[in-house]
């Protein structure tokens, strides 16, 4: 990928950017009436996500730190596919902010995207660096599969260490955006606001008929009213375990619990395998008028 090419950050070289400015250039670069559902942000939360959850807590390998991502062969993991259209799409402001790390760009393009779309505030802290090279790329198939189940869905996210209660909340981010049968196979939106961060993931998981699609393309399931919205079938793990099921019970009925525990889980997440310097500030942003 091009996006190598730029000056590589130094390790505290973020000391230098201010992130109210780099905030603001990246809310400005979500809207595109001609891209998806008019926005960005949903493919900013998952490149965040996907920078991320790569980390091992074993190995203590992969994670958002040093953005391995953005070299090949990561960047060409089927996993990943897509996510070029994103990183190409932030990478001017690498150039307007040299010292900005990739890290922690692709981290904040989430964070901004999340309360810009309506989310909760997501407690962000610069401090990650480029200083990583091809040679980290973490091994394919770090990622969860989404053809599989609650005890693939648990394998992944155990490995990242979180617990049951917090995958739970991550998924509802499962209400921004849609599938792409050209990056994962897979068709369609959550729900009819993929625009706008809500519990909806939880509420249309418990209040549709969800059904197998019937087409080509990999099993995946639709609602059997309107056939409008979709669920993979690691989606729909979520409604049949039940240790996963009492907390989508509970956030499809408190969305102010829901934001509560996803901002949580999600600065976590963003945070795995990361060494901040001591001193690194925590932000919280304000959502732009
Ligand atoms: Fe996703 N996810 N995700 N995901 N994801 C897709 C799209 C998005 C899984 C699979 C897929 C999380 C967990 C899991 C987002 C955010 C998060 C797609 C479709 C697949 C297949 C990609 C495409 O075709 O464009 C699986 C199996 C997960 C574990 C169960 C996280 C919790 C929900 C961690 C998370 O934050 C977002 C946002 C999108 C939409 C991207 C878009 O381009 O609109």
């Amino acid at each position: 990928s091009d996006s190598n090419s730029a000056t590589a950050s130094s390790a505290d070289s973020w000391r230098k950017v201010n992130f109210y400015n780099v905030y603001k250039d990246i809310a400005d670069l979500l809207e595109d009436e001609n891209y998806d559902d008019g926005s960005y942000g949903p493919v900013f939360v998952r490149l965040a996500w996907h920078s991320s959850g790569t980390f091992d807590t074993k190995t203590k390998t992969g994670g958002s730190d040093g953005a391995t991502i953005r070299f090949a062969p990561e960047s060409g993991h089927g996993a990943n596919a897509g996510l070029d259209a994103a990183r190409a799409r932030l990478e001017p402001l690498k150039k307007k902010y040299p010292n900005i790390s990739y890290g922690d760009l692709y981290t904040l393009a989430g964070v901004v995207a999340v309360q810009e779309l309506g989310g909760p505030t997501v407690r962000w802290r610069p401090g990650r660096s480029d200083y990583k090279t091809a040679a980290d790329c973490t091994p394919d198939g770090r990622l969860p599969d989404a053809a599989q189940g609650a005890g693939h869905v648990r394998d992944v996210f155990y490995r990242m260490g979180f617990n049951d209660q917090e995958i739970v909340a991550l998924i509802g981010a499962h209400a921004l955006g849609r599938c792409h049968s050209t990056r994962s196979g897979y068709e369609g939106p959550w729900n009819a606001s993929p625009t706008v961060f809500t519990n909806f993931f939880f509420t249309e998981l418990l209040d549709n008929t969800w059904v197998p699609k019937k087409w080509n393309g990999p099993f995946q399931y639709v609602d059997k009213n309107s056939g409008a919205f979709m669920m993979l079938p690691a989606d729909m793990a979520f409604k049949t375990d039940p240790q996963f099921r009492k907390y989508v019970d509970k956030y499809a009925t408190d969305q102010d619990a829901f934001f509560a525990d996803f901002t949580k889980a999600f600065t976590k997440l963003l945070e795995l395998g990361v060494k901040f310097p001591e001193d690194a500030p925590v932000y919280e942003f304000k959502t732009l008028e």
